[in-house]
């Protein structure tokens, strides 16, 4: 392990009698790929966290790097280590989520492993917890917080974006609600576990506003600090995460009626139709040059063609984007897929139904085969999510 001076103190944990009192505090830490950055982390938080009877519980999404091989190798050295090893899934809210829901301790605190957030305000985050704090935040944006050295300047635009949007859902003024360091009272958290969303980025800000919606407005405060450079390995921040947020924020903006994946289901539906449109006009080119088709049956035949294979864009897109967390493989790969067809053709059925219907009463086609299109998006949208990608 690195020499970084108080080496006596990471020393005497490894007596597990000596840390064999109940954890106060339980520090999770959600990790893909951070192989270079666990043990160096737990050093600091051991400094940090002296005073405190504390457990890191690292929850890594079976990292090809072995990040939970050398968690595991820590766990036999120190007490108050462990890692959940999570396999055939992604997602840094679910990886939290169960952080959280797998710890005794009645404070719950989590850190990026990246050494991006100031493990060293911990004890003074748990001090206003115990002063009556529900939760309290590690904030970049306030007080004597900085975040310019930590990210690039177009992270930094889109973060502020990011906290602007934030703060119209917050229901109450916060500096960050984007941070990804937060301590929080276990109790409060199990009150709104069941209904976070588990897919994208940003817990805080979830955790805040069901909070909020549950009638249980949260007493925040919050700490300042300077936000790190990461030290070693790569953000796994990508557009998909990005949509993801907006997928949650949109939902949460309608007071949760639309659920977070409904945006990205909607998103990939859009693409769907171009492909469709491509298909159809590169079958219909394809099969003109044959003069034994009548352009019916061309038609026909580009339309079915095109169907199907924008059917089966939007169920791989869908399987690894909207559900990246719950992807389908191998044979519940093929029977999603049967299954999604045949949701579709219903869909399509609810389509022609809704917009025959609208048309007979108001004579607009414009607006009758919008009701359509929408009635069946729904449609497909709540039968697949119950039952292609429960
Ligand atoms: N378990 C788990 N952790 C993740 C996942 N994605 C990111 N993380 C962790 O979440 C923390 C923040 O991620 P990072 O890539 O640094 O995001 P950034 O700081 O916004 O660039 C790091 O500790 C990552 O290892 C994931 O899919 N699963
Ligand atoms: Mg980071």
């Amino acid at each position: 392990m690195t020499e970084i001076g108080s080496q006596a103190k990471v020393d005497s944990l490894r007596n597990p009698v000596a840390t064999g009192h109940p954890p106060q505090l339980a520090v999770i830490v959600p990790s893909f790929n951070e192989r270079g950055n666990i043990e160096l982390l737990y050093e600091k938080l051991a400094i940090a966290l002296d005073e405190t009877a504390w457990e890191m519980i690292v929850v890594d999404d079976n990292s090809p790097d072995g990040t939970a091989t050398v968690v595991n190798e820590m766990s036999r050295v120190y007490a108050n280590v462990r890692c959940i090893r999570r396999f055939g899934r992604r997602g840094l809210s679910s990886a939290c989520v169960e952080g959280m829901a797998s710890t005794s301790a009645p404070y719950v605190a989590v850190i990026d492993a990246d050494l991006q957030h100031d493990e060293a305000i911990l004890p003074q985050m748990l001090e206003k917890a115990l002063a009556g704090a529900d939760l309290v935040v590690g904030t970049r944006f306030a007080g004597e917080g900085s975040a310019a050295t930590g990210l690039s300047a177009t992270r930094l635009s889109g973060s502020r974006l990011a906290t602007k949007m934030a703060a119209m859902i917050a229901g109450q003024p916060i500096s960050d609600p984007m941070s990804g360091f937060f301590l929080v009272r276990r109790d409060i958290f199990e009150n709104v576990a069941p209904k976070l969303a588990n897919d994208g980025f940003k817990i805080l800000i979830d955790l805040i506003v069901t909070s909020e919606r549950a009638g249980k407005p949260l007493q925040i405060a919050e700490v300042p600090y300077t936000f790190r450079p990461r030290h070693a390995g790569e953000s796994k921040m990508n557009p998909l995460i990005v949509i993801q947020y907006l997928g949650l924020w949109a939902s949460k903006l309608s007071g949760g009626i639309l659920p977070p994946s409904f945006l990205l289901f909607g998103l990939v539906g859009v693409t769907g139709v171009v492909v469709h449109m491509a298909t159809l006009g590169a079958v219909t080119a394809g099969l003109g040059g044959n003069g034994a088709l009548s352009s019916e049956t061309i038609f026909v035949a580009a339309q079915i063609t095109a169907t199907m294979v924008a059917m089966t864009w939007n169920f791989f897109l869908n399987n690894n984007l909207t559900y990246s967390d719950r992807k389908l493989r191998g044979r519940k790969l093929v029977i999603g897929l049967l299954g999604f067809y045949a949701i579709c053709a219903l869909g399509g059925i609810a389509n022609i139904s809704v917009a025959s219907g609208i048309y007979e009463l108001r004579h607009q086609t414009f607006i009758a085969g919008l009701a359509g299109a929408v009635m069946s998006s729904v449609f497909n949208y709540a039968v697949t999510r119950a039952f292609t990608w429960k």
